[in-house]
């Protein structure tokens, strides 16, 4: 059985990894190698040790080529739901991961894991991240978040009926071994937004900009040692740009930038103008103060730059090689005043553990 080798090379790779950086022994290495290769080869399948969940988790964080945010990958926390077996209890732990990811706006890098792709077994949350706001195709054109549309017409074809408002938070999906999914609200009350401000510029708090604190991305599979976590929600905290020069500022998304540049009395008739950009400025600066203001934890492109490059330089330090896609690393305003911009050689290879994609359920 091809598929079974397989995860018996992926399993062997990954156990030598996590007990050499670990500092455990060849010999405990060995002891864990014939367990593992005993039940594969009995039930075809094996089962991972909490330790070992919790270093493949943030090893996947680590090798993942386009996060600029991996300074941190040591730090990631990792809940075991595991064991949760009914859409009730995944949904609990999932509210669970949004209030201790959330601490206030100390936000905290966080993986839930629930049980892996198995024979018996499969789980998906059909949520591209836990909080998302719903995007509605109507005659007098979008509202909402247009990268929604698909996820939200699911959303009401399994009964949810959203406000109708530009920022409506989406539904939990959850859905087990392929039956119809069940669908939850999430409390208001764990979910923090900020309304964006500007520090200095009167008027910009009415254009009725917001956006959520926690960034969860829900819809990627988590591959450690052959094992895939089909079902892995994690987050860390937001850069800045991605709300700022993509989310808000987009022309397929919120295209907030000609609202600005009026307010800011720009010449929108002229490229000339540099419009955009002025408005990009403006809003990208608008979101880092509205989060600060808030105390909720955000990062600029410039710090996250300056954090990646310690990445790679500790990376390299420990004869690591970094897994990089420079098309994802350089941020979307000003890449070029970063010094990411200059490293042109990156390394992008396939790599495990990492987070991975996989089709829509939907
Ligand atoms: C991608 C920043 C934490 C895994 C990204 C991107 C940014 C970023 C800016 C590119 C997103 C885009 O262009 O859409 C950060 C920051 C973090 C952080 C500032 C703060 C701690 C994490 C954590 C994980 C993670 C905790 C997982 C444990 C990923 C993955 C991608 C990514 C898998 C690629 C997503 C995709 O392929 O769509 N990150 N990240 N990041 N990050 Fe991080
Ligand atoms: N660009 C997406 C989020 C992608 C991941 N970004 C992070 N991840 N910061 C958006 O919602 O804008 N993270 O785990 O912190």
């Amino acid at each position: 059985n091809g598929k079974l080798e397989e995860v018996e090379a992926e399993a062997l790779h990954f156990l030598e990894l996590f007990y050499k950086e670990t500092g455990r022994s060849p010999e405990a290495l060995n002891e864990r190698i014939s367990e593992v290769l005993t039940a594969l080869r009995e039930t075809g399948q094996y089962e991972q040790t909490l330790e070992e969940l919790t270093y493949g988790a943030k090893v996947a964080w680590r090798n993942n080529s386009r996060c600029i945010g991996r300074l941190f990958w040591d730090s990631l926390e990792v809940f075991d739901e595991r064991q949760a077996d009914s859409e009730e209890a995944i949904v609990a732990a999932l509210l669970r991961h949004i209030a201790h990811a959330s601490n206030n706006g100390r936000i905290r890098p966080l993986i839930t894991v629930f049980a892996p792709e198995t024979s018996e077994m499969s789980i998906r949350v059909w949520n591209h991240q836990l909080i998302r706001y719903a995007g509605y195709e109507t005659t007098d054109g979008i509202i909402g978040d247009p990268s929604s549309i698909d996820f939200t017409a699911q959303c009401m074809r399994l009964g949810w009926k959203g406000r109708g408002t530009r920022f409506d938070v989406l539904p939990l999906v959850v859905q087990i071994n392929g039956r119809e999914p069940k669908l939850f609200t999430i409390p208001s009350e764990l979910i923090n937004e900020i309304n964006i401000t500007h520090g200095s510029i009167e008027g910009f708090g009415d254009l009725g900009l917001k956006w959520y604190s926690v960034p969860i991305l829900s819809d990627m599979i988590l591959d450690i040692g052959g094992i895939r976590y089909t079902a892995a929600p994690f987050n860390g905290w937001y850069m800045g740009t991605e709300i700022g020069s993509r989310n808000l500022a987009d022309t397929d998304r919120y295209n907030a930038l000609p609202a600005i540049a009026d307010l800011l009395g720009l010449d929108r008739t002229t490229n000339t103008s540099l419009w955009k950009d002025r408005a990009l400025l403006e809003l990208n600066t608008a979101v880092i103060h509205s989060f600060k203001l808030a105390g909720v934890s955000i990062v600029d492109h410039h710090t996250a730059a300056d954090q990646f490059m310690r990445f790679m330089k500790r990376e390299q330090d420990n004869d690591r090689t970094v897994n990089a896609r420079w098309s994802w690393l350089i941020p979307p305003m000003s890449p070029a005043a970063t010094p990411i911009w200059n490293h042109s050689t990156f390394e992008e290879q396939t790599v495990r553990p990492d987070f991975v994609a996989q089709p829509r359920p939907y």
